[in-house]
């Protein structure tokens, strides 16, 4: 690569390029850790898309109409973070950038949301960043149809790597967006042909540009480092209607002695070498020093959107004084004040009711009451509607010439739609909620991760929560999905007995402002088990006293969902005998923990012994089965303790004896009756 002629053929922007490129080198060699080689291979073309296309305002990093810049491939990460200092953002100061990678700085080793506001997303794990840029885009498209051009008109950004494509999510991402025709998504590809391992020809022959062509992408070709060709590019891409993938092809690690080999990937420390890289930059300058007309030139862009900013919160002002107040309100995650009156009339009504329905159709319930009075809510299922629950009638269904659609058909794409609902969240404005088997969970696990990590309130609807669900066999049947969702911190794994609880369950989960929801639900029909209304959200509390004992308490039986009702059968067995029993039913066990002592011991006193019913593993159970009792205490587990089987739901309950009578020999058993 000819680095002066580069530098001779465009001196303001090699110079502004090179400020990044030096940036990165001097965190990084600080650090002693980190990803030198992206970030100086995609320096031309962040720079051509800050300067000249990316609608920012530094000063204003949470500016609703803002384009969202999203860096997918996020080990480059000094990229994002040069790039904020170079414009003046107001947290990523140089303390910061001298700091990378350190405890307590803002500057992490890969971008966090909820570190910096400029971060729109946190990436690192690959291709997650591509797949929340469709769920971005989606979002703008959804709230330009329902507030208008006026104040909703913005694009979409992505720095994607070849790690990114390879990625299987990328595809389900790119067949989303092609098939939606998400004009305003545009994806800038490090065609440096790198990764860890070496060149992308060691594992991959595939024609991207073919393969965007084919989802029905707008493609272009261009040299990441010429600056014309990027800002002619950016500008076609800009005016096509479709989503715009632009493969730029780069060096990584320009101008370094690693360059063009995947030793150019990771942290290029080398003193000498670092010099040599600076000098031919014609750097001069000392480390983590830019000279000052440079950083003034960087803080200009910076300031560039301050004025569409003034322009924008005028047009802003110009519109009703209720639509202002709606856009504010879904964007602060507020719920509408109807809610919670909504969720009481609904609750009382199937106290009186009592239906015997399955949960997922109680979910379908609570969404009907719910949906309409949240103009927010964005639902959605990965080719299961029908299964799932998650359509109710006044949504409508987005698509190219319906974007105020509230439904999306995510195909079979479980990944992408959990990424892409991640994103939606993200861009602000909307609520996604979206269903699959919850056996998926497997299938959806990286994005539910990242939801709970980077504090996104996203719903995640499972139905068919068991071996309840029968004749679909064991591949169907989740038994350790309850676990590893409770084992992800921040995140609610709602499992509900009835309708009522159902209810509840979606108000917290639709209130929640950081932390998302797995909504566990039946495919078998439930009976109603809470017959007295009561206005406070039980759930909420994530456990509570259903049923209490008769007599001297002995026993405490706790459940969850389709195993309430096997506990409240078993306790009436028990009671008949003489045994005083308590049925707790715990829908949630992460806001029974984040309740104070005195109520979880009202609720599971220390005395009596504990048997707990749930069709899935015990991993994750004995916190409340032995709590501070002990590992002596006096409990036991109805649940499973292997892949369920292909049967009607009954005959599999009685077979892997998760039965009242199984439930009433363990309680006897513990007793020593
Ligand atoms: C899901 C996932 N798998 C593996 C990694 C570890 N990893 C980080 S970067 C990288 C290589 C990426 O190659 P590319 O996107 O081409 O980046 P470049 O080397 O060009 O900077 C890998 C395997 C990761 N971050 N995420
Ligand atoms: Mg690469």
């Amino acid at each position: 690569m000819d680095i002066a002629a580069l530098r001779s053929a465009n001196p303001d922007h090699w110079n502004k390029a090179a400020a990044i490129r030096a940036l990165t080198l001097d965190a990084i060699h600080a650090a002693n850790s980190g990803h030198s080689g992206m970030p100086m291979g995609m320096a031309d073309v962040a720079t051509v898309l800050f300067e000249k296309h990316l609608k920012f305002d530094a000063s204003a990093p949470l500016w609703q109409d803002r384009d969202r810049f999203i860096l997918s491939a996020g080990h480059g990460s000094m990229l994002i973070y040069s790039l904020l200092y170079l414009v003046g953002d107001k947290q990523v100061t140089l303390d910061q950038i001298k700091n990378f990678r350190q405890k307590g700085a803002l500057t992490a080793g890969h971008p966090e949301n909820f570190l910096l506001d400029a971060v729109e997303t946190t990436t690192g794990p690959l291709g997650q960043g591509i797949a929340n840029s469709v769920g971005f885009a989606m979002a703008e498209e959804i709230q330009r149809a329902r507030f208008g051009k006026k104040i909703v008109d913005h694009h979409t950004y992505v720095i994607a790597g070849d790690g990114c494509l390879m990625e299987g999510v990328s595809q389900e991402a790119i067949g989303l967006a092609g098939r939606h025709e998400l004009g305003k998504l545009v994806v800038l590809w490090d065609n440096n042909n790198i990764t860890i391992d070496g060149t992308v020809e060691l594992s991959d022959r595939t024609d991207q540009v073919a393969r965007f062509k084919a989802s029905g992408w707008h493609v272009q070709e261009i040299d990441g480092h010429n600056p014309e060709e990027i800002d002619a590019a950016i500008t076609a891409a800009k005016k096509s209607k479709k989503p715009s993938m632009i493969a730029c092809k780069t060096h990584i690690a320009l101008g370094h002695a690693a360059q063009d080999t995947s030793k150019g990937h990771g942290a290029l420390t080398n003193e000498e070498q670092m010099a040599e890289a600076k000098a031919g930059y014609g750097w001069t300058s000392g480390a983590f020093e830019v000279p000052a007309d440079i950083k003034s030139a960087w803080e200009a862009i910076g300031a560039r959107g301050a004025a569409d900013r003034a322009e924008w919160e005028e047009r802003f002002a110009s519109v009703s004084a209720n639509k202002q107040a709606e856009f504010n309100r879904a964007y602060d995650l507020e719920p509408p004040k109807k809610l919670a009156a909504t969720i009481k009339a609904l609750k009382k009504q199937i106290t009186a009711d009592a239906p015997k329905v399955a949960t997922r159709k109680s979910s379908e319930m609570a969404l009907a009451a719910i949906n309409p009075i949240m103009q927010e809510t964005v639902g959605g299922s990965a080719d299961l509607t029908g299964s799932n629950n998650t359509k109710t009638g006044d949504m409508g269904v987005f698509d190219t010439d319906n974007r105020a659609g509230r439904y999306i058909y995510w195909g079979i794409r479980e990944h992408g739609m959990s990424s892409a609902m991640n994103g939606m969240a993200l861009h602000g404005g909307v609520r996604p909620y979206g269903g699959t088997f919850m056996c998926f969970t497997d299938y959806a696990r990286p994005a539910m991760r990242l939801a709970a990590l980077s504090k996104i309130p996203t719903v995640f609807v499972m139905t068919h929560d068991s071996i309840g669900l029968g004749e679909d066999g064991p591949t169907h049947q989740p038994v350790e999905h309850l676990a590893i969702s409770r084992a992800t911190p921040n995140t609610y794994v709602f499992r509900p007995a009835d309708t009522v609880e159902t209810a509840e369950s979606w108000e917290v989960a639709l209130t929640a402002k950081s932390t998302p929801s797995v909504l566990a639900l039946s495919r078998q029909n439930l009976p109603t088990v809470r017959l007295e209304h009561k206005t406070k959200n039980l759930s909420a509390q994530g456990a509570y006293v259903l049923a209490d004992a008769e007599g001297k308490r002995q026993a405490i039986l706790i459940a969850t969902g389709s195993e309430v009702e096997i506990a409240l059968q078993a306790r009436e067995l028990l009671q008949a005998e003489g045994i005083g029993t308590r049925v707790v039913s715990m829908p949630c066990m992460e806001l029974f923990e984040a309740q104070d002592d005195a109520y979880r011991k009202r609720v599971l006193p220390g005395g009596p012994v504990r048997v707990a019913i749930e069709a899935g593993v015990r991993l994750g159970w004995d916190k409340w089965l032995l709590g501070e009792r002990g590992r002596e205490a006096k409990a036991d587990f109805v649940g499973m303790d292997s892949f369920g089987a292909s049967a009607p739901a009954d005959e599999l309950y009685a077979h892997f004896d998760i039965t009242a009578e199984a439930t009433v020999a363990k309680v006897k058993a513990l007793l020593g009756l």
